[in-house]
């Protein structure tokens, strides 16, 4: 098949689920063409049967606000029709289904069908999209994609709760690809980043509000009152600041790395003892399940999607929003002895197992395989 991924193209979840998803494709002999406007942080490879467009959208001194749907749908028709693509697979609603709707109705003047899946992704629906600004579009434009899909069921139920929507809209979990992982195994160098006597408490995410990166400090701050450890936040974002100012507040600051954007999280989570996802809310959490992949259990809140990844008292443990009482001593029950710690690392990576690759792809073939044959009928 011939499948063209919308995206955006940043250290965000929905970007690194799309990349991977096309790459995996590609793996399969699919071509894969990726429309945005940068290449993807994780597209490692450009392969003969990977190719990126970029989308770009000059400035003009009439425009407060670049019109990046415009350029958007543009790119989508030009390149569609040029390589005579079959599908269109759009990641995160706003504005991408918008976009490739319009792409699509462009497209049907010239009498080519192209059918049109939208994944949503969590802030698409239940922080940005559900916003009146955007609301009325958001809600239009997923009940005309032909095929809509959410990353967990809880996403899904909100999209259903926030939204009137008029079709299916099926539950495929995200994934790892366990073949591309790096393990570090022999080279893992965790000396560079704590004593041996210190237990490393990890966190990476964008920073934004959502994630309560104040949370992270406090149940770190609580943690250090019983064990030696060193946290290490990883990304940028608006939160950064007011995290900083949180571990000063707390007396641990010398204790806290802040390591910025990188591309070393899996060798970060080699080492890592503990892996804190705290989030206000969250559709999925792959950042957890990326962790867990790595052997890492997590302590993450139970809210949207992460109790279907995080397994309560196996993987790690959940807690209420805000609850960094409950959290620290979570932490501190998988911790505090060696073989406990052993199981809920066994049990993370077990269960990370799950959500292979190799299951995903096959759920997302069938159902750009279903699109296909009803656009042809
Ligand atoms: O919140 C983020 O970290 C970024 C955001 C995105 O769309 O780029 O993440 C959302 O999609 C990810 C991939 O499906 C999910 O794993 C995250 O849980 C989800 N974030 C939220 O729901 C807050």
């Amino acid at each position: 098949m011939k499948i063209a991924i919308v995206c955006y193209p940043t250290f965000g979840g929905s970007g690194v689920v799309a990349t991977e998803l096309g790459m995996g494709l590609s793996q399969l002999g699919h071509e894969v063409h990726f429309i945005t406007y940068k290449q993807p942080v994780r597209l490692q490879y450009l392969s003969s049967n990977i190719k990126y467009h970029e989308v770009s959208v000059p400035e003009y001194p009439l425009f407060h606000y670049q019109p990046y749907e415009l350029a958007l749908s543009t790119k989508l028709v030009n390149t569609i029709k040029k390589y005579d693509i079959d599908l269109l697979h759009v990641h995160y609603a706003i504005p991408h289904a918008y976009a490739g709707y319009m792409a699509k109705q462009m497209l049907k003047e010239s009498g080519y069908d192209i059918p049109m899946m939208t994944t949503l992704h969590g802030t698409d629906i239940t922080l940005v999209g559900n916003h009146s600004f955007y609301k009325v579009a958001v809600n239009f434009s997923i009940n005309k994609s032909d095929i809509v899909t959410s990353v967990s069921q809880s996403l899904k139920d909100d999209t259903l709760k926030y939204f009137d929507i008029k079709r299916d809209i099926k539950v495929v979990p995200n994934f790892i690809n366990f073949e591309m992982l790096n393990f570090y195994k022999d080279d893992c160098r965790r000396y560079m980043m704590a004593d041996d006597d210190e237990f490393i408490i990890t966190h990476v995410s964008n920073l934004r509000p959502v994630k309560r990166v104040n949370d992270v400090v406090e149940v770190f701050a609580k943690i250090l009152k019983h064990k030696k450890a060193k946290l290490i936040i990883i990304g940028d974002g608006p939160e950064r600041d007011n995290a900083v100012n949180q571990a000063i507040k707390l007396g641990v600051r010398e204790k806290v790395i802040f390591m910025g954007q990188s591309n070393d999280i899996e060798r970060i989570l080699c080492f890592s003892d503990i892996f804190l996802l705290p989030s206000e809310n969250e559709s999925f959490g792959l950042a957890a399940l990326e962790a867990m992949a790595h052997g890492v259990p997590v302590i993450s809140t139970n809210t949207g999607g992460l109790p279907e990844v995080n397994i309560h008292g196996k993987s790690g443990y959940t807690s209420n929003v805000g609850d960094t009482d409950d959290m620290a001593k979570n932490v501190l029950a998988i911790i505090e002895n060696p073989e406990t710690h052993e199981s809920f690392r066994k049990n993370a990576r077990n269960i990370s197992e799950k959500f292979d690759i190799k299951y995903i792809i096959k759920l997302y073939e069938d159902l750009y395989e279903s699109m296909l044959i009803n656009s042809k009928i």
